[in-house]
């Protein structure tokens, strides 16, 4: 399909309007391209065309935020820092989270689109805050590097649909194969909505902290992720959950990241 010529322009943000008619592109070329495509390349663009109408219909408003990463990385203590009490489970035995738990702030109900994201486990966090989180709906993921099968495949499974990632790492786990290459290598196109931690910053030293998080950027930036910044956090003892925090607010605001993920799942399949 990479002959196809679907009209985006560069940057910006992707309105409501320039998606359906990309999505309609998309699902037009597939029409038009018929027998002639790649059976397996035809199927990926119309699931993702099914994608956006569906995750479209259950809530353009909200904008649905995974931690992933490897486990013990410390997803699960970050989520409960992010919300303010200890919804998710932490543990020392690996891995500890096997199915996603789910934090939703603000008064829009969030019910159909937990449904269509398969997350039983929710959880409503009350009003308050020193920046405005509403519409957030942020989910703790299993591992990503799991010896359980089932949690790497839940994980998997997530973060095709999530609107925005935060790939969460720390000092021992950062340049492991897995992150990079499998994932962030593997999904440059959605660099605008790709946010990255460096958790267990406390283990570190000032300066050891500096030179870690300098060698996560510059494989990022090898990975083919040009301006991501690397957010330093400490669940251990907050420090660095507040930027974390303003981080996601920026996500959330004007609810656009669906819009962006999702147009870059379509412009990944036309690309194909
Ligand atoms: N020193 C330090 N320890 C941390 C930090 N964050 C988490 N931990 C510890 O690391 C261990 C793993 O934390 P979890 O939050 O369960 O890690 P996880 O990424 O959710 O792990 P899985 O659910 O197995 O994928 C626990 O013993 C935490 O107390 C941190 O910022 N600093
Ligand atoms: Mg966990």
């Amino acid at each position: 399909m990479n002959a196809l010529k679907l009209g985006w322009g560069s940057g910006g943000g992707v309105s409501a309007a320039d998606l359906e008619r990309h999505s309609s592109a998309l699902s037009a070329a597939i029409t038009t391209g018929g027998a002639q495509l790649d059976p397996e390349l035809a199927a990926r663009a119309a699931a993702v065309a099914a994608k956006v109408a569906e995750r479209q219909a259950r809530s353009g408003s909200h904008t649905v935020v995974a931690f992933a990463g490897a486990t013990g990385s410390g997803k699960s203590s970050l989520f409960n820092a992010v919300v303010g009490s200890d919804v998710a489970t932490i543990g020392a035995r690996r891995p500890t989270t096997s199915k996603p738990t789910a934090a939703v702030w603000g008064s829009d109900p969030a019910g159909a689109l937990l449904d269509w994201l398969e997350v039983p486990s929710r959880h409503q966090v009350p009003p308050g805050g020193a920046e405005s989180l509403d519409g957030l709906v942020l989910l703790d993921l299993p591992d990503f590097d799991s010896r359980e099968v089932s949690n790497r495949a839940e994980a998997e499974r997530v973060i095709g649909l999530a609107d925005v990632f935060v790939w969460v790492t720390d000092p021992q786990k950062y340049a492991d194969a897995r992150l990079h290459d499998d994932y962030v290598a593997a999904m440059t196109h959605y660099d605008a909505v790709t946010i990255v931690v460096l958790n267990q910053a406390d283990r570190l030293t000032p300066a050891q902290l500096d030179a870690c998080r300098a060698d996560l950027a510059r494989l990022l930036h090898r990975d083919g992720l040009a301006d991501v910044r690397v957010l330093a956090t400490s669940a251990r003892t907050g420090a660095g959950v507040g930027e974390l925090r303003a981080e996601l607010a920026r996500a959330v605001a004007g609810a656009r990241a669906a819009r962006t993920r999702l147009d870059a799942d379509v412009r990944s399949a036309a690309q194909a």
